[in-house]
């Protein structure tokens, strides 16, 4: 059986969001892959370890108090062992989050208890190498209670997941602790959805003037907290971990540590089109790949930030 296929069908039906109260089993499959990617907008390839193929990982997408049947396949052609934290889950780390070897699966299911934006990602040894290498992702937790006047509906949604590249060869040990660092990587790539330091991006994040958009951030880095500023920008509103109840208001720039999530909303100006670029303020990082330009203009592509492309690729 084709095991990306199904994962990929199934997550595609977990993205179509629930009725308010209806609380849903999602049957979840993913698949640890050690493959090549594209690391950057030139189509530049990296040998990585990866969920299904692609880093980040597929976005996993439930409403609080559903259940997760969650499965992970470690692919027969893998060298190492691999396993699957979800932040979102209360389990027990040595059964659940125990490793799984080449061409065998495991399977464990959670309820997700917490609405929020959470990290997931391999947990197997040496763990900053597994996440360093990509095995991460994010699963949503769509409140129970819906939409409401300190939670309101987003126009269109966004996800950005922030990571470390480290050179090629790069050991365990120097990436525990931070040598050979590279790059930071946006949804998988250097300067993902930034032409104005790519000429090679051919993606931006888009929405129309007026609009609220909501970004779902999770930093994958493996040591290094991310400063999360929309330059031009102020943050409307930022809930702490994507929960309602943690919300604060006209923020500048919000630190989120590593293998944490937060909630961002941009509400662009309603009278003219405008320009923002989200960058991790820690100039290190946006300079050398964490910057993603946002556009706000009454052509804005209408099916950008709905439905399943959250992640533009
Ligand atoms: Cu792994």
């Amino acid at each position: 059986m084709n095991h990306r296929a199904v994962s990929l069908a199934l997550l595609g039906g977990a993205l179509l969001a629930a009725p308010a109260g209806a609380q849903e089993t999602h049957r979840v499959e993913i698949s640890a892959v050690e493959t090549d990617v594209p690391i950057d907008n030139s189509g530049n390839m990296r040998h990585m370890w990866t969920f299904d193929g692609a880093v980040p990982g597929p976005v996993v997408r439930v409403r609080q108090g559903d259940t997760v049947d969650f499965r992970l396949h470690n692919d027969s052609e893998s060298q190492e062992s691999h396993s699957m934290d979800f932040h979102a889950a209360r389990v027990d780390v040595l059964e659940e989050f125990a490793e799984v070897s080449p061409g065998e699966s495991k399977e464990y299911t959670f309820t997700a208890d917490y609405p929020g934006v959470f990290i997931y990602h391999c947990g197997a040894d040496a763990m900053s190498e597994h996440i360093a290498r990509g095995m991460y992702g994010v699963i949503i937790v769509d409140p129970a209670e819906g939409y409401s006047e300190q939670y309101p509906e987003p126009d269109r949604e966004y996800v950005l997941v922030q990571g470390d590249l480290f050179e090629a060869g790069s050991s365990p040990d120097a990436i525990t602790m931070g040598r050979n660092w590279e790059a930071s990587l946006i949804n998988g790539k250097v300067f993902h959805y930034s032409p104005v330091h790519d000429p090679n991006a051919s993606l931006v994040l888009e929405g129309k003037p007026g609009e609220r958009v909501r970004i779902f951030y999770v930093n994958a880095n493996v040591n290094e907290s991310a400063a999360l500023h929309p330059i031009a920008g102020i943050w409307d509103r930022v809930w702490d971990n994507g929960n309602p109840k943690n919300v604060r208001h006209g923020m500048q720039t919000v630190e989120v540590p590593p293998a944490h999530g937060a909630v961002f909303d941009l509400v662009a100006p309603d009278d003219r089109p405008t320009n923002n670029a989200i960058v991790d303020h820690r100039m290190r990082h946006a300079l050398n790949g964490a910057v993603s330009v946002i556009m706000f203009h009454d052509d804005a592509d209408p099916d950008l930030g709905r439905g399943d492309k959250l992640t533009p690729r």
